[in-house]
């Protein structure tokens, strides 16, 4: 493991031992055991992408000078910070999405003792933010802006929740109402926002920037957390259960997939009229005319184009930034995901 992989999930520990002793609450060691579990079943067990790129950004921005101890703790608890909204929204997620498995094990709510108590886990994780916050940045000058930056992108991603959601609904399904555009708002909101934006402009608030200066980069940060969730709807489907942790729901949850955009856009009538009768239903062999009609048009193809134009896109205008350290961070972000397949 890298070192600083290993510094930061040390500052997982010493955050959780902080919240399992936070004197706002009377702890009894039932109550105490009960959130330690949750904590270490649901938070540190992903790719921690989003958390380290944090201290990756912080570091780039600060012309790869070596980062003080203090810089590595602070950049490290605003990385558990995105991290703990993940494990919020991920909680949370699977329950409305009737997932079964998220990160190689059962998703927290289908554990017997756990149920529903995991819409009010999702609730303590969330509250644990602006706990770990105030604890180690209140008093610093970025500590009103960050406190508005989560709430804000928390904001964002409950909308853009909504959004992928009310798609769905029952008695008004309608597949042609399923398009690019449609999609893409959803996926900016419900995924990029937190994804991609959020550990950038913590780094940039830590090293105090101005964020009203940081549009452009905002906007190429949107533009790869959308290529991110389509990569996520394409593994939804074609990725292997055992490499990408869960098991796919999103033609059951009848959901406005990247995948069934494009395939409402390639599919001549009758191939319509067989999505129409079989996505959004339950039973497997529904589910498997679905994934073969989309053998069928070639969705594999199809997403491979879409990757390399999409990359070729983003190194452009990354490339059109003026500053090298910025370059540098999102470039290095981009080398993280692309053709990931987890
Ligand atoms: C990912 O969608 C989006 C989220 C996890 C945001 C959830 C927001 C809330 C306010 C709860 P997804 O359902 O495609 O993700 P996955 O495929 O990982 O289940
Ligand atoms: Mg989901
Ligand atoms: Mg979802
Ligand atoms: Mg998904």
């Amino acid at each position: 493991m890298s070192d600083l992989k290993s510094k930061f999930l040390e500052v997982y520990s010493a955050l959780k031992s902080e919240l399992l002793h936070d004197p706002a609450f009377e702890f009894t060691d039932v109550s105490r055991q009960w959130v330690e579990r949750m904590l270490d079943y649901n938070v540190p067990g992903g790719k921690l992408n989003r958390g380290l790129s944090v201290i990756d950004s912080y570091q780039l921005l600060k012309d790869g000078k070596e980062l003080t101890d203090e810089e590595i703790f602070l950049a490290s608890a605003l990385g558990w910070c995105i991290e703990w909204l993940q494990a919020y929204f991920l909680v949370l997620d699977d329950i409305m999405d009737n997932s079964q498995t998220r990160r190689g094990q059962p998703c927290w709510y289908r554990l017997p003792k756990v149920g529903m108590i995991a819409v009010n886990d999702g609730i303590v994780l969330r509250n644990h933010i602006p706990r770990i916050l105030k604890k180690h940045f209140r008093g610093k000058p970025c500590y009103v802006d960050l406190l508005d930056l989560f709430n804000e992108v928390e904001f964002q991603t409950a909308c853009g929740q909504m959004i992928d959601l009310i798609t769905t609904l029952e008695g008004e399904k309608d597949l042609s109402k399923y398009s690019i555009p449609l999609h893409h708002r959803i996926v900016q909101y419900k995924t990029a926002y937190y994804s991609f934006y959020l550990p950038v402009a913590c780094a940039l608030l830590m090293a105090g920037e101005n964020l009203e200066n940081h549009i452009d980069v905002k906007n190429v940060l949107i533009e790869m957390g959308t290529y991110f969730q389509v990569q996520d709807d394409y593994l939804d489907c074609f990725g292997h259960p055992d490499v990408i942790g869960k098991i796919g729901t999103d033609i059951e949850d009848y959901k406005c997939s990247w995948l069934v955009v494009k395939a409402m856009e390639l599919s001549n009538e009758e191939q319509k009229k067989l999505l129409h009768e079989n996505y959004g239903k339950e039973d497997p062999t529904s589910v498997a005319k679905v994934k073969e009609l989309y053998n069928t048009l070639n969705l594999q193809g199809v997403f491979e184009e879409y990757e390399s134009k999409s990359y070729e896109k983003l190194i452009s205008s990354i490339e059109a930034h003026p500053s090298k350290a910025v370059q540098a961070v999102l470039k290095s972000f981009l080398a993280k995901i692309y053709k990931r397949q987890k």
